[in-house]
């Protein structure tokens, strides 16, 4: 017997009795702990249709002679339906994550060019987050790290780009269809990426659902995501909760060149940070990228829509974000805001209080401990992320955890850029006011060697080929836009120190200022025990294994440079 007086009848039932007459948020003893924890009378959307569908509406304080009729049914309700009520008072879990999108880069941010309503409504009716920042700036490693919870230095080659998936590192996916979840993904899962080299079955975001597809304009892909979702819910177990990866393949490039200017997006009102030039040329690139996120968005709507329809929203975490940064120079692939900081929003209205913004910093290594304790397990001790939980229970706005200190960013290999497939090792360390970068090796070329491939004349290939791109290559010699391109191709000091609020495009590197030198230290100091203790090869050895991680994209050669390091 547990040292507790609590049955899980007796607390349902006291729940559901609270979930007639009192607010959705009470403390009361948990029966599996004896310590005063916190129960989500309204937790449970098939608890509370039974509910509606048993007990007569006009119910109140004054006739108790119908309440207690009331309970006693429910209290034999629910002796006959422990099971089904144990497993459907879990949330389903629903993941959108878009492919190459920056923070501020939606609506409820106040950008102007991208129109995403079902972003904002998210925020809206849950939770917006100003401070989110993806694991890595690029696509495979952010993702492994998401889905193991673990920091990318820690799953090996899951934490470089198109390498592979070791099996040993579980995902939250499959330890939540362990747990009685209904599990699936579509479009990107993980990737891009080799996992059935490792030994797995299946992506490591889940079982695929991508088979509809749907007549789309140049530059979209072409998998039609919520019929998919709409696929993924009819074959869903009725008694089952379901763990689903929307992973659009938007905004990643490339894209229908003016198709932004086509959907009557302006110009003036693209948003251009600080390191590329505004010309117009580059301003019609950012609408072009403003126009598949709107579409991300909008099959976000459709699947948002479908839940609706089948009265499982309300019982659905649903947190959208994106991978990494937005694919142009100095962006994505970079340790920079524009690289790392992503659009992020969570809801979940029996749980979470909306209409907040939270300013606390997330890592994406939060989120698999926050949909493990969502569902009601333990998150393993080796995912050093950390459930997001406190906050979302919470009813306060701004900064809420104040161990919440800073977050981490890394990357190692991107594309094929380099000689002798080398990485570009970067770790970055935010916090509110600061961005502390280490680059571990300086004589590299951080956007990739400046060599073109099969007689291409330049390289910089870890930098998407795109309009803005080329601009930079072709006004590399102009006084207007020389600088520029060198921002973004330049080699780069070992340790790059930024103050984030007063230069967002992290152009003034303050690391040799003196006036910051105890600050500097300090920082130093702080990510080298961080990535210490959590065991990052860079610190612990120098990190030469990921050199050998192999790729499993095409490779490129260049020249060998002069300095091998
Ligand atoms: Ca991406």
């Amino acid at each position: 017997m547990p040292p507790c007086s609590f049955s899980r009848h007796a607390t349902v039932s006291v729940t559901i009795k609270l979930d007639l007459y009192f607010p959705a948020h009470i403390f009361l003893p948990d029966p599996n702990k004896c310590s005063t924890s916190r129960i989500e009378p309204t937790y449970d959307t098939a608890r509370r249709v039974t509910l509606e569908n048993t007990v007569p509406r006009n119910i109140n304080r004054t006739n108790s002679t119908r309440t207690i009729t009331a309970v006693v049914v429910l209290l034999l309700l629910n002796c006959m339906n422990t099971t089904v009520s144990a497993a459907a008072s879990r949330p389903n879990i629903l993941l959108a994550i878009s492919d190459d999108q920056s923070y501020p880069y939606a609506s409820a941010y106040g950008d102007k060019t991208t129109n995403t309503p079902v972003f904002d409504r998210i925020a809206r009716e849950g939770i917006l987050f100003t401070n989110a920042f993806c694991a890595s700036p690029g696509c495979s490693p952010c993702r492994a790290a998401l889905l193991t919870g673990r920091h990318t230095w820690q799953i090996e080659q899951a934490g470089t780009h198109a390498s592979s998936f070791p099996k040993k590192y579980r995902v939250y996916p499959d330890i939540l269809e362990d747990a009685g979840y209904f599990v699936g993904y579509t479009g990107k899962g993980w990737g891009p990426g080799n996992w059935k080299v490792s030994g797995r079955t299946r992506n490591p975001a889940g079982p695929v659902f991508s088979k509809h597809k749907a007549k789309v304009p140049r530059g979209i892909s072409k998998t039609d995501y919520a019929r998919n979702f709409q696929d993924f819910l009819e074959r869903k177990p009725k008694d089952k909760p379901f763990c689903f990866w929307f992973g659009a393949s938007e905004p990643h490039r490339a894209y229908a060149k003016g198709r932004g200017l086509t959907m009557g997006k302006k110009l003036e009102d693209a948003h251009v940070p600080p390191f590329l030039p505004d010309t117009p040329e580059i301003r019609s690139d950012i609408l072009d990228y403003c126009a598949e996120i709107d579409h991300f968005d909008q099959h976000l709507g459709r699947m948002i829509h479908e839940l609706e329809e089948r009265g499982e929203l309300d019982n659905t975490l649903i947190l959208v974000t994106a991978d990494n940064g937005m694919p142009f120079p100095r962006a994505k692939a970079n340790g920079y805001e524009y690289g790392i900081h992503a659009p992020m929003a969570i809801r979940w209205p029996i749980v979470v209080k909306s209409g907040r913004t939270i300013d606390d910093l997330i890592g994406f290594v939060d989120y698999a401990p926050t949909f493990l304790e969502a569902a009601g397990l333990d998150v393993p001790s080796a995912m050093p992320g950390r459930s997001l939980m406190n906050i979302l229970r919470s009813e306060k706005s701004g900064r809420i955890d104040p161990g919440r200190e800073m977050v981490f960013s890394a990357r190692e290999r991107h594309s094929s850029s380099r000689w002798n497939n080398w990485t570009y090792p970067i770790r970055s360390m935010r916090t509110h006011d600061y961005l502390l970068i280490r680059n571990f090796r300086p004589n590299r070329w951080p956007a990739g060697d400046p060599a073109g491939f099969q007689g291409a004349p330049f390289g910089y290939y870890d930098i998407d080929g795109c309009p803005s791109k080329t601009f930079l290559i072709e006004h590399r010699k102009s006084q207007s836009f020389s600088k520029f391109f060198h921002w973004a191709i330049d080699k780069r000091p070992e340790f790059e120190l930024f103050d984030v609020k007063n230069d967002p495009g992290n152009l003034n590197n303050l690391a040799n200022d003196a006036k910051h030198a105890a600050l500097l230290k300090n920082l130093q100091h702080k990510m080298e025990n961080y990535l210490r203790n959590t065991g990052d090869p860079r610190v612990i050895d120098g990190g030469d294994i990921y050199e050998e991680y192999k790729r499993y994209s095409r490779i490129r050669q260049f020249p060998k440079p002069p300095i091998i390091d």
